[in-house]
Parts: C-alpha cells; sequence; structure tokens
C-alpha cells in the first residue's frame, strides 16, 4: 500500500462516520500493537472517484437475472453507499480502503470447495455460482457490531439448498467458513497494520441449524449485478440477524464439521465478539451501547440516522433457534 501525505482537504474518518465507537474498536486493535499506519494513508479522495461518469472501475460486474423481493417497505441504502463504506480488512483497515485497494482483484477463476462431513463433496466454479442455484433477491438490514446499518438489496440462494446438496452426514453439527488467503492480491495479508493484526485467511462459522436457516444467503450480488469485490466478491456470506462480521466475504471453503470452529473476530478480541453474534440491544459491547445505530441510508454521508437497535435485528422468527439459550453468556 502506498503512503500519501493526508491534505487538510481530504475527508477524515470522523467525516464519514461520527463513530466514537469505530475509532474505539480500532483502538483496541491499536493496544493490540495492531492499526496505525492505514490510518495515516487515508486516500479517500480517490475512492469516490470510482463513481464519477469518465473513471470506469475495472472490476466488471455481471448483470444477474433473479427473482426479486417485493415484500420490503423499507428505504434501501444508496448503492454508492453500500459499496464504498465497507469493511474488508483484506484490503485495509479504513472504510474506504476496499473500495480504493480491491477493484483488481481477480475473481475469475475461483474454486468454492464444500467438504469435510458430507457424503457428497463438491466444488462450484465462477460461472457455477450463478447458475447452480436460482437466484433470489433478499432486502436485508446490515447491522455492523460498531453499530451502524444498512439496508441491502441482496442477491444470492439460501446457503441450506448448498448444504443439503452435499448430503451432511449425522455427525456435523457446525458449518465453517474460510475467505481467501492470497497475500498477492489482499494487501492485509501482507502486512499486519494494513491488516488490522488479523491471523487470515479470516474463518466464521455458524452452528448448523443456523446455517440451514432461510434467512441465512449465500450471496453472489447486490442491486441487480454480481458483487463488487469491496462487497465480497465472487461470493459471500450474509447472515441478516447477526452482527455483520459473521457475513463472511469472498469465501473459497464450506466445511461441514463437528466441533465450533474458530473464528476470527472472536479469536482477536473473545471478551468483545462472541461465536454467536446475534444482534442484542440489551447486551452491550464492553465499550460500548448497542442500543440504537446510525442508519445510512439517504441525506449524504453526514446523515445520522439514530434509531433503536431490534432483538435479532428485527428477525424475530430465529428466536426459537436460541430457545433455553443464556444469549447474555452466548454473545
Ligand atoms: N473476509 C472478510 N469478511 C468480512 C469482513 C472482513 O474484514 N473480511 N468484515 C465483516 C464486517 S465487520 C462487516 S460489517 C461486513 C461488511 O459487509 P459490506 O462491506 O458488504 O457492507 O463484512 C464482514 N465480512
Ligand atoms: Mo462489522
Amino acid at each position: 500500500m502506498r503512503i500519501k501525505i493526508k491534505k487538510p482537504s481530504d475527508l477524515t474518518d470522523n467525516d464519514v462516520t461520527d463513530e466514537s465507537i469505530y475509532k474505539n474498536r480500532r483502538q483496541v486493535l491499536r493496544s493490540l500493537g495492531y492499526v496505525g499506519a492505514s490510518a495515516l494513508l487515508a486516500p479517500h479522495a480517490k475512492a469516490f472517484n470510482w463513481f464519477s461518469d469518465d473513471d470506469e472501475p475495472a472490476f466488471k460486474r455481471r448483470p444477474l437475472t433473479y427473482q426479486s423481493d417485493k415484500n420490503d417497505p423499507q428505504t434501501i441504502t444508496p448503492e454508492d453507499k453500500a459499496t464504498s463504506y465497507n469493511n474488508f480488512y483484506e484490503f485495509g483497515t479504513d472504510k474506504s480502503d476496499p473500495v480504493e485497494n480491491a477493484q483488481s482483484f481477480n475473481v475469475n477463476p475461483w474454486t468454492l470447495k464444500v467438504d469435510g462431513l458430507v457424503n457428497k463433496p463438491f466444488s462450484i466454479d465462477f460461472d457455477n455460482l450463478f447458475t447452480r442455484f436460482p437466484l433470489q433477491e433478499r432486502i436485508y438490514r446490515l447491522r455492523c457490531v460498531e453499530a451502524w446499518s444498512m439496508v441491502i438489496p441482496w442477491i444470492g440462494f439460501p446457503l441450506a439448498q448448498l448444504i443439503k446438496q452435499a448430503d451432511p452426514q449425522g455427525s456435523a453439527k457446525y458449518v465453517a467458513f474460510q475467505t481467501l488467503r492470497d497475500p498477492k492480491q489482499m494487501p492485509g495479508q501482507r502486512n499486519r497494520f494494513v491488516g488490522g493484526g488479523i491471523d487470515y485467511p479470516y474463518v466464521e462459522g455458524l452452528r448448523l441449524d443456523e446455517a440451514m436457516h432461510d434467512l441465512t444467503l449465500l450471496t453472489v450480488g447486490l442491486y441487480g449485478k454480481s458483487l463488487p469485490p469491496q462487497n465480497g466478491a465472487p461470493v459471500r456470506l450474509v447472515v441478516p440477524w447477526k452482527y455483520g462480521f459473521k457475513s463472511i466475504k469472498s469465501i473459497v471453503r464450506i466445511s461441514l464439521v463437528e466441533q465450533q470452529p474458530p473464528t476470527t473476530w472472536n479469536t482477536l478480541a473473545p471478551h468483545e465478539y462472541g461465536f454467536y453474534a446475534n444482534v442484542n440491544p440489551t447486551v452491550d459491547h464492553p465499550r460500548w451501547s448497542q442500543a440504537s445505530e446510525r442508519r445510512i441510508t439517504t441525506g449524504g454521508l453526514l446523515a445520522r440516522n439514530r434509531i433503536a437497535t431490534q432483538m435479532f435485528n428485527g428477525y424475530e422468527e430465529v428466536a426459537s433457534l436460541y430457545a433455553g439459550m443464556d444469549l447474555r453468556r452466548l454473545y
């Protein structure tokens, strides 16, 4: 990643997020000895140029055919915000780093491997991602653990369909996910300061019943087209009732396993980020409240639409998955 001296005219983190929270999340990394370098780089101005008419991004998104979701009356977050304000630490820890650093990310060819405790392991190649299962649009709220949220029209298919094709064995109890590890393409994997101190590859996990829930979407597109790299091209998970970090990007492997798998943020700071990570306004992060969130919708980057956070991010239909569990302890 190149060094750039910050001009006063450049946007700062504070201009695009009012969160002392966001700073705090990075303070924990800084206290662990990570983060810092990329905060000084701040090539924000260029990030916004990706959307000017005369500056065509190198990354080509394909139009998708899908069954559209007409059920959701919420105000959808403008596409340019959902695709320019991202967390994807493989490409840097600033919100504008992914759009800035990921445009030459090469996702074709791609191989997504489905293996582990299954009777029929298989692989899906790039074209197959868009054709193997009928695509559906799902308009979901995405609630980041940093207390901001968006409403995004994703396109994908229920993860359950893929898992069923693999024919899980009786001993399979969890599903483990892994992001691509490719330090040549991902600056955050070459340099611990750029990548926030994460031990890559980024890994995530779900209990099998969570993975099989119809809301859990294996996602290949948004806003009518295939995913851009900053949102996790070519295939990522979206679990709308959990904090955003569960929705792992650029997946290369999905394994059915017996034991609860390690997950990236839980490994990095276990007292702050749990395995379950269900959105829960009554369980605060140790360093900030989770009772409300900043909804990023219209009104410019400075809009501050503070709304109450809902249990399970409003997806109450998942409550039965957690019957009898102490969600204060299993956060
Ligand atoms: N591999 C990988 N997946 C990731 C992340 C990441 O840094 N690396 N960030 C997570 C976090 S914290 C959030 S909030 C969402 C953001 O998704 P979006 O940029 O598409 O809104 O991606 C999640 N998936
Ligand atoms: Mo997040």
